[in-house]
C-alpha cells in the first residue's frame, strides 16, 4: 500500500478507548506532521483474522510504502527515523532516545502491564507491586534531574514513557510529583489531544456501524 497507514481494530469496548496502542502511532505522526491513514481489522475474530500482519492477533501495526511493522515500539522507531522532531540526528541524542524508548518498553511497561492485568483480575496489591514501585521510584529521581528523558528535549522516548505512565492506576501508589508533572507536560501536547480525540471518534464510529449492522 503506497501510503503510511496505521492499523487498529474497527471497534473495541469502551474500557480501553483512549488507551489502545494505535494512539502511540497516531500521536507520533501528529507530532511529526506526517500524513497517515487509519485502517482497520475486525475486533471480532481478532485471534486469527490478521495473523499475517500481527502474529499475536493484536494491534497496532503499520504499513509504509512496503515496510510492514508490528509492535508499537518498532512502529514508533520507524516513524522517528522519518522525523527529527521525534529523534535527534546527532549520535548521542539518537542513542539516548533509543535507550529510553527501550527502557519505557522493557523496564517500565514490562512490569506495569502485568501489574495492571493482575489488578484487573481483582488482585490490586499483588506481588508485582514492589517491583513496579521500585521502577517508578527511580524514574522519579531521573525526572528530578532532567525535564526530558533524552537529548534535553522532547523525543519519541517521552511520548512512549508518558503513554505507559498515563494509566493512572499505575501511579496510584506513592507520591511522585515530578512524574505527575512529567505525564501532565507530555500529554499536554496538542498532538496527544488530537490523537486521543481521533481514536475516541474512530471507536464511536465503530459503535454506529455495529448498531447499523445489528439493525439490518
Ligand atoms: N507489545 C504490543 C502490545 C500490543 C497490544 O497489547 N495490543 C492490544 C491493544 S492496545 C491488543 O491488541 N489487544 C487485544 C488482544 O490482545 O486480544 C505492542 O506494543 O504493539
Amino acid at each position: 500500500m503506497g501510503e503510511l497507514s496505521i492499523w487498529t481494530y474497527d471497534w473495541v469496548p469502551e474500557g480501553p478507548r483512549g488507551f489502545v496502542r494505535d494512539l502511540r502511532l497516531r500521536w507520533a505522526c501528529e507530532e511529526a506532521g506526517l500524513d497517515y491513514a487509519v485502517h482497520t481489522v475486525p475486533f471480532d475474530g481478532r485471534e486469527t483474522n490478521h495473523l499475517a500482519d500481527q502474529p499475536f492477533g493484536q494491534i497496532p501495526f503499520l504499513k509504509d510504502h512496503g515496510v510492514e511493522l508490528f509492535e508499537s515500539g518498532a512502529g514508533l522507531l520507524h516513524l522517528a527515523r522519518k522525523s527529527e522532531t521525534l529523534m535527534p540526528r546527532d549520535p548521542v541524542g539518537e542513542a539516548e532516545t533509543l535507550q529510553w524508548t527501550i527502557a519505557a518498553l522493557n523496564s517500565v511497561e514490562m512490569v506495569t502491564v502485568p501489574w495492571w492485568f493482575l489488578k484487573l483480575c481483582g488482585d490490586a496489591d499483588n506481588g508485582l507491586t514492589p517491583w513496579m514501585v521500585s521502577r517508578l521510584h527511580h524514574l522519579e529521581r531521573v525526572l528530578g534531574e532532567q525535564e526530558w528523558l533524552a537529548a534535553g528535549r522532547f523525543t519519541v522516548a517521552d511520548l512512549l514513557m508518558a503513554d505507559v505512565l498515563r494509566v493512572s492506576d499505575v501511579r496510584a501508589f506513592g507520591d511522585r510529583p515530578r512524574t505527575e508533572a512529567y505525564v501532565a507536560r507530555v500529554t499536554g501536547r496538542p498532538a496527544f489531544s488530537k490523537a486521543r480525540a481521533d481514536q475516541m471518534a474512530h471507536f464511536e464510529a465503530g459503535d454506529r456501524k455495529r448498531a447499523g449492522a445489528g439493525a439490518n
